[in-house]
């Protein structure tokens, strides 16, 4: 591959200057922070929202409670993961006592765009706040997302009785929104131990907020090199998040997009316990941009412009510059891991398997991106098969620009 000498060099100074963190990183984590995917709980004190929380995210008690903070009057956020989130849990709080007003959860969610969960425990059927909030969220029309969970099945041992139950507090449910929604019915601690109907209400979180599958359906595998991404998967995931809304942050665009993408490559590689060089670094694009069509080209000396930009930037329109930076994201880091793993353990990969792995990796990510920016399947169109077709090819590394 041709590669000008100083390249790598340029390419590491650039991406690692203050100015560049300052003036367009900085800004697209924070937009992306503040417009996390929301899944919002309301239910009454007791029913086992903040146990839900627990029971999804695998953390303990005292992590949950360290993890909420004050959103609105009458709410609580909780980001996922803790540190560096991609989705959060809104916790409504005061339900039960008369007088909720759902008007700034409403407000905050509505912003968000996401589900509503609504959070009963079996046999309970005094609901009458609940549903009142309920037609109130309805009524704004800011929702379109609904999931009922009826919580702690095992109070009622009898079948019988606990579907009748169930299908009361349904009825009153559907009654107050005023269509059929999807209902699952769980126990996250039943007596002996283990919990019940955790498939079902990953299956019905997941089809509401994809992110959800990818962070939580993780895939079970004995291979290492898997097991090594699913502890990075989060990580990868809250880049390809920035990536995808800095388009849509003012005075970004995407520019941000390949300093965004550096910085989870660097994150990776030291996760790998390694750092990239010239010699890597090339291999990688190189293994990628052959086949895919993703055409890095180096233009540095402006000072306002890193343009590192795959080709598809110049491409395509806004909305799907948004999907493609985030599925581009993903498919690099999801690639690199590979890569730097192999590099690691002293085995060969092929481009081919790398190129695989990216369409891979990259279409399992799609359905995420729809949803969660706004962007219909029609927008944002095809699959990566299909879109590498369009797209020019080029080799990594080409310096076009100077200083
Ligand atoms: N057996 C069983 N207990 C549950 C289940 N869900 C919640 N609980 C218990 O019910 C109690 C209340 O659960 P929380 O998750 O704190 O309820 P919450 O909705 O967050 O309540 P507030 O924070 O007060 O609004 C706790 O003691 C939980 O252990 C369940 O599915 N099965
Ligand atoms: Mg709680």
């Amino acid at each position: 591959m041709a590669v000008s000498m100083n390249w790598f060099d340029k390419l590491t100074r650039t991406f690692s200057s203050s100015e560049l963190d300052e003036q367009f990183l900085e800004p697209a984590f924070l937009y992306h922070d503040k417009h996390l995917p929301t899944l919002w709980l309301l239910g009454k004190t007791g029913a086992g929202k903040s146990t839900l929380v627990q029971s999804i995210t695998g953390n303990s008690d005292a992590e949950i409670g360290l993890g909420f903070k004050p959103c609105t009057q009458t709410s609580e956020k909780f980001g996922f993961p803790t540190q560096k989130p991609v989705l959060q849990f809104l916790d409504t709080r005061g339900l039960g006592e008369a007088g909720y007003d759902a008007s700034e959860d409403i407000k905050f969610c509505g912003r968000h765009g996401h589900a509503l969960i609504i959070v009963m425990k079996v046999g309970d059927t005094q609901q009458q706040e609940v549903l009142h909030a309920i037609r109130q969220i309805k009524s704004s029309q800011k929702f379109k997302n609904f999931l009922l969970v009826h919580t702690a099945a095992h109070r009622v041992s009898d079948l019988h009785e606990r579907n009748r139950l169930v299908n009361y507090n349904l009825q009153q449910v559907q009654d107050a929104i005023g269509c059929e929604l999807p209902a699952v019915t769980v126990d996250f601690k039943m007596p002996d131990g283990g919990m019940f109907g955790m498939e079902e209400l990953v299956h019905e979180l997941s089809e509401m907020l994809p992110v959800v599958s990818v962070l939580l359906k993780t895939q079970q595998s004995n291979d290492e090199e898997v097991k090594k991404f699913n502890e990075l998967q989060a990580q990868v995931i809250r880049y390809s998040g920035v990536a995808g809304v800095s388009d849509l942050v003012p005075g970004i665009g995407l520019v941000a997009v390949p300093g965004i993408q550096w910085k989870m490559l660097r994150e990776v590689a030291e996760s790998y316990n390694t750092k990239w060089d010239k010699e890597t670094f090339a291999e990688l694009i190189g293994a990628l941009g052959a086949g895919i069509g993703v055409r890095y080209t180096l233009k540095f000396g402006t000072r306002q412009a890193v343009k590192f930009l795959p080709a598809w930037g110049q491409t395509v329109g806004a909305a799907s510059a948004a999907v493609m930076s985030f599925c581009t994201t993903y498919a690099i880091g999801r690639v690199a891991c590979k890569y730097l793993h192999h590099k690691n353990h002293q085995e060969e990969v092929t481009d081919d398997e790398l190129r695989a792995l990216f369409h891979s990796a990259f279409d399992s990510v799609r359905t995420v991106t729809h949803q969660e920016m706004g962007v219909s399947a029609e927008a944002s169109g095809t699959t990566m098969q299909q879109d590498s077709a369009d797209l020019e090819t080029d080799s990594a590394g080409e310096n076009r620009g100077g200083e």
